[in-house]
């Protein structure tokens, strides 16, 4: 990765020339005000620098090209720091060769899709494994256990659908009980109701009438906190006729902007981009008239103390109605975790689950909520804007849990 620092007139036009030069991978690491050196500078409006950090081989070939041949653009005074990597001798492009070299594979669409796939696989065989060695300690425990008639299938069920062994034994041990008391249930509907208790009732966020609502929304990259967002504000919007606005705190992938200012474009609502935790309280203020502000956030490393310490920078100055810990389905008990350790800090938020289209089991979902212990707010079922979300149906999922 290499660092490169523009000066433009404002973020506008700093903008424009980082996704010219170096595309929309590009993530920005710091902006601030800065007076130029010279007396002839003395008085005039300060610029603003903007550091940038890329990936050499992500700038495609033909920019390294021009960034040789063209003279820096107007309004922006950087030192062209062409990577040696990525800058050839010769004029003209090389013929091409059979042989994609790894900067093609990393620009090729079919290559990150094929990456892609391998990450999802790469889940769903630990999520494979994951409910192989719950079953085979199922099996290997099972004479320990006494459950009362009808109990045992249950949970040989659950453990099926990946509930975490130790939740479906907990579960069970429960339900136990409560047959030994009340020898007219059935264990089914007994499991049931536990299940039920523990995947608890939806919170969704709730709008009251005069109030503004400011919703922040937090979780890992890639897990679908823009898309849901997107999701929601269609819904209240379109559906119950809010008035919603978007603050966008995720100034690092500038591809990223672009597709919220988009969906900003097609609902008719405000999207703002917001750069540093200082500009959170104008943008706030730009949104009072609102009656539900969404914040999206970026996603960054579990652990990352930079973002710990933005994330309470958001908290304290906004002070958000709902925290939403967005955490996709298509993930490993392992990696779920350690989400959830990471965001340990931000005591009181809801989870927004995403991608259950993307697995079958609802165990996943289980395990989550007993790790987490937190309420769910929404589930999402899809890429689809605005049908694929709605509140967590608790009841549904035990059916599920259930079959
Ligand atoms: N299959 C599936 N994909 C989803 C869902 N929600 C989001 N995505 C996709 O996940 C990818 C990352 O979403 P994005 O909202 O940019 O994630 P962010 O980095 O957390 O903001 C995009 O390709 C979305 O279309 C979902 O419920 N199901
Ligand atoms: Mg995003």
């Amino acid at each position: 990765m290499l660092v490169k620092r523009y000066i433009a007139k404002d973020m506008a036009a700093a903008m424009a020339d980082i996704k010219r030069e170096l595309g929309s991978d590009a993530v920005i690491l710091s902006n601030q005000a800065v007076k130029q050196k010279g007396i002839k500078n003395l008085f005039k409006k300060p610029m603003l620098e903007v550091m940038v950090a890329y990936e050499p081989e992500k700038v495609p070939f033909r920019r390294v090209l021009e960034q040789q041949r063209n003279r820096p653009p107007a309004n922006s005074i950087y030192a062209p720091q062409i990577p040696q990597q990525a800058a050839p001798q010769q004029e003209e492009p090389p013929e091409p060769v059979k042989q994609a070299s790894s900067a093609d594979a990393e620009n090729n669409p079919a290559t990150e899709e094929k990456l892609k796939a391998l990450d999802k696989r790469l889940d769903s065989l630990d999520n494979m494994i994951s409910g192989f060695i719950d079953k085979f300690q199922m099996v290997k425990r099972d004479v320990t256990y006494d459950y009362p008639d009808g109990i045992e299938p249950i949970v040989v069920k659950l453990i099926e659908n990946q509930v975490r062994e130790e939740l479906a034994h907990n579960i069970a041990r429960d339900a136990s009980a409560i047959l030994g008391r009340q020898s007219d249930a059935t264990a089914g509907e007994v499991m049931r109701q536990l299940l039920l208790e523990q995947i608890g009732a939806a919170e969704p966020i709730s709008h009251k009438k005069f109030k503004r609502r400011v919703v922040l929304v937090l979780g890992p990259t890639g897990v679908g906190k823009t898309t849901s967002i997107v999701k929601l504000a269609a819904n209240f919007s379109i559906k119950q006729k809010k008035k919603v606005g978007i603050i966008n705190t995720d100034s690092y992938r500038i591809g990223a902007q672009e597709q919220l200012r988009t969906f900003g474009d097609i609902l008719d609502m405000p999207v703002k981009m917001i750069y540093s935790n200082e500009e959170l309280p104008d943008a706030l203020t730009e949104m009072e008239d609102r009656d539900i502000v969404f914040i999206d956030t970026a996603g960054k490393k579990p652990g990352d103390e930079a973002q710990h310490e933005e994330i309470l920078g958001i908290l304290t100055i906004a002070e958000p109605d709902d925290v939403l810990l967005c955490v996709s389905l298509a993930t490993s008990f392992s990696s779920m975790r350690e989400i959830i350790d990471a965001y340990g800090f931000t005591d009181d938020y809801r989870l927004l689950v995403t991608k259950l289209d993307e697995t079958k089991y609802r165990g996943m979902l289980l395990n989550l909520i007993w790790y987490a212990k937190r309420r769910v707010a929404y589930v999402t079922t899809g890429q689809t804007v605005p049908d694929d979300i709605e509140p967590l149906d608790p009841e549904a999922i035990a059916g599920e849990l259930l079959s």
